[in-house]
C-alpha cells in the first residue's frame, strides 16, 4: 500500500511548551476538543480535535470547523507540551482539503507503532457529488509523529469518532459513530476490519456519538455522548465481552451548564488515578462550536460502576507556588460575593479574574474564594498579587481555612491600572496546602493570580 508522509512530519517532533495547565480547560493557546487520552511509556498524551473560527473559504461559519490536529503530552497532568501538528486535511490523499471535517481523533499502540485513527470528509470520486466521512489511519514510529497518512481511508465503513480499544490479548477493535455506534474487529495490521461491524443496541434512545471503550478490573465500559435532555451528557454501559451484549448503566457526566451542545470523553488510568477528559465552550460562552478540553478525577464504586463526575476549574495535579496561581479556577468559593469575569472579553485566551465584592461594605463574615493543593516546597520569602481596584483595600491569603494561618496580606492601594504588589510572607507553610484569598477591607477588587516566590 501507498503511504504518504504528511507535510506537517516535521513539526511534530518539535516540543513546544504552551500554555496549558492542570486547571481547567487545559489547554490554553487553541480551542481543543473531543480529547482522547492514553498513558505511552509513562506520558500521557491526549489527541483532541483543533476548533478553529471559520477562515473565509468556509462557508458554514455557524459549525464545527477543524482543519488538522496536534498531540499534547505530560507526565505529571500539570506540564504539558504541544507536540505541534500531526495530520492536516492538505496533507491526506484521501481528504477533501477544504472539508474543515478533522473532526474527534483517537490513537493506539500495536506492535512498535502508534496508529492514529481520525474522520474526515473524503475528495469526490469522479462523477460523485458528495463523498460523505472517511476514517483514516496515520501510522508513525513515535506518539508524537512524524505520523504518516494511508493513502485511502479504511474500506467498509464510514462516518465519524472513532476510538481504538486494544484489549489485554492484543485484539485491536474499532468503534465509532455511524448510523448509529458500531463496533468490530481489526486485523493485526491495525488498518482492515477483521469482523463484520455490529451496531451497539443495548443503549438507551435518543441522539448518541463519540463512543470510547476501555476496561478495567476486566470489565469492559462503552462510555458515549448521549442527548438525554437538551444537549450531550456523557453515558455508559458495562459487559464482560468487549463487543457485548452490553448493559447500560447511567450517566458520568451531566449536561454542560454552559450551554455546550456536545460534550465528548475519554477514561484513562495514570499513576494509580483514573481520569475522565472533556470538553466544555470555557473559552467561547457564546459559540459552542470552539470547544476546550478539561481533565478531572473519575472514582468507581466496588461493583465497578462510575461515581457521575461533577465538572470543576480546578481540574486536577498539584500547583507550585512559585506559579502564577490562577485562583479563578477555584475549587470553592462564596457563591454572592465572588464572581468570575473575562480579563478581557476581547481575546478570553488572556482567561479570568476574581472579582472580589461587598457593596453593604460591611465583613461581618470573609468574602472568600478557596483554591486547593498548592505545593510551598521551601526556600520562598514573598508573595506577590496581581490585582486591580479603584476603590482599594485589602486581601489576605491564609492556608487550609478561612481562619488558618496568614500567609500574606496585600494593601492594596486605589488605582485604576493592573498592578503587582509584592509583600514579605507573614508565614511561610511548607508541602502542599489548600488557599483561601479573603478580601477583608474594600468594596471592589479584581485579582489575576497570586504568587509566592
Ligand atoms: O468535534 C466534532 C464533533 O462534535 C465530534 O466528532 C462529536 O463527537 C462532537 O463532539
Amino acid at each position: 500500500m501507498n503511504i504518504t508522509r504528511t507535510a506537517a512530519a516535521a513539526a511534530a517532533l518539535m516540543m513546544t511548551a504552551v500554555a496549558a495547565s492542570a486547571q481547567n480547560p487545559i489547554i490554553r493557546d487553541n480551542f481543543s476538543a473531543d480529547p482522547s487520552a492514553h498513558v505511552f511509556d509513562g506520558r500521557v498524551y491526549v489527541y483532541p480535535s483543533h476548533d478553529i473560527p471559520a477562515p473565509y473559504d468556509y462557508a458554514r461559519k455557524d459549525w464545527f470547523c477543524m482543519a488538522d490536529y496536534h498531540v499534547y503530552s505530560s507526565d505529571n497532568l500539570v506540564d504539558w507540551v504541544d507536540h505541534g501538528v500531526i495530520v492536516d486535511q492538505k496533507s491526506v490523499p484521501w481528504v477533501n482539503s477544504t472539508s474543515y471535517s478533522m473532526w474527534a481523533p483517537d490513537c493506539n499502540y500495536k506492535n512498535g507503532k502508534y496508529y492514529f485513527y481520525f474522520p474526515a470528509g473524503q475528495k469526490p470520486k469522479p462523477g460523485q457529488r458528495f463523498a460523505g466521512n472517511g476514517i483514516g489511519v496515520a501510522v508513525s514510529d513515535t506518539p508524537y509523529g512524524p505520523f504518516v497518512c494511508q493513502e485511502e481511508p479504511i474500506k467498509g465503513i464510514g462516518g465519524i469518532d472513532p476510538c481504538i480499544f486494544i484489549d489485554d490479548d492484543g485484539t485491536p477493535y474499532l468503534t465509532w459513530s455511524g448510523r448509529g455506534l458500531q463496533i468490530a474487529r481489526l486485523k493485526d495490521n491495525m488498518l482492515e476490519l477483521d469482523s463484520e461491524p455490529v451496531a451497539v443496541s443495548e443503549v438507551p434512545d435518543g441522539f448518541k456519538e463519540g463512543p470510547y471503550l476501555f476496561k478495567r478490573n476486566g470489565i469492559y465500559y462503552y462510555t458515549f455522548p448521549w442527548v438525554e435532555k437538551d444537549r450531550e451528557c456523557l453515558a455508559y454501559c458495562m459487559s464482560d465481552k468487549p463487543m457485548g451484549p452490553y448493559v447500560f448503566k447511567g450517566k458520568i457526566m451531566e449536561q454542560s451548564e454552559t450551554e455546550c451542545w456536545t460534550n465528548h470523553h475519554s477514561v484513562v488510568e495514570f499513576k494509580g488515578q483514573w481520569y475522565l477528559f472533556y470538553h466544555h465552550n470555557d473559552y467561547s460562552p457564546y459559540f459552542d462550536k470552539n470547544r476546550s478540553v478539561c481533565v478531572d478525577e473519575i472514582h468507581f464504586n466496588p461493583d465497578g460502576t462510575i461515581v457521575p463526575v461533577v465538572p470543576t476549574f480546578r481540574g486536577v495535579g498539584i500547583t507550585p507556588a512559585h506559579s502564577n496561581i490562577q485562583i479563578d479556577r477555584y475549587s470553592d468559593k462564596d457563591e454572592a460575593k465572588v464572581d468570575i469575569e473575562f480579563l478581557r472579553d476581547e481575546n478570553t485566551f488572556e482567561g479570568w479574574k476574581t472579582v472580589f465584592h461587598n457593596t453593604a461594605s460591611e465583613y461581618k463574615e470573609p468574602i472568600w474564594i478557596r483554591y486547593d493543593r498548592v505545593d510551598f516546597g521551601k526556600g520562598w520569602d514573598n508573595a506577590t498579587l496581581r490585582c486591580h481596584s479603584l476603590a482599594g483595600g485589602k486581601i489576605e491569603v491564609r492556608a487550609d481555612a478561612i481562619d488558618g494561618p496568614l500567609v500574606a496580606e496585600f494593601k492594596v492601594g486605589g488605582v485604576s491600572s493592573w498592578n503587582e504588589i509584592t509583600v514579605k510572607a507573614s508565614s511561610k507553610p511548607e508541602g502542599v496546602h489548600d488557599l483561601f484569598v479573603l478580601m477583608t477591607e474594600g468594596n471592589h477588587i479584581d485579582v489575576d493570580w497570586v504568587s509566592f516566590k
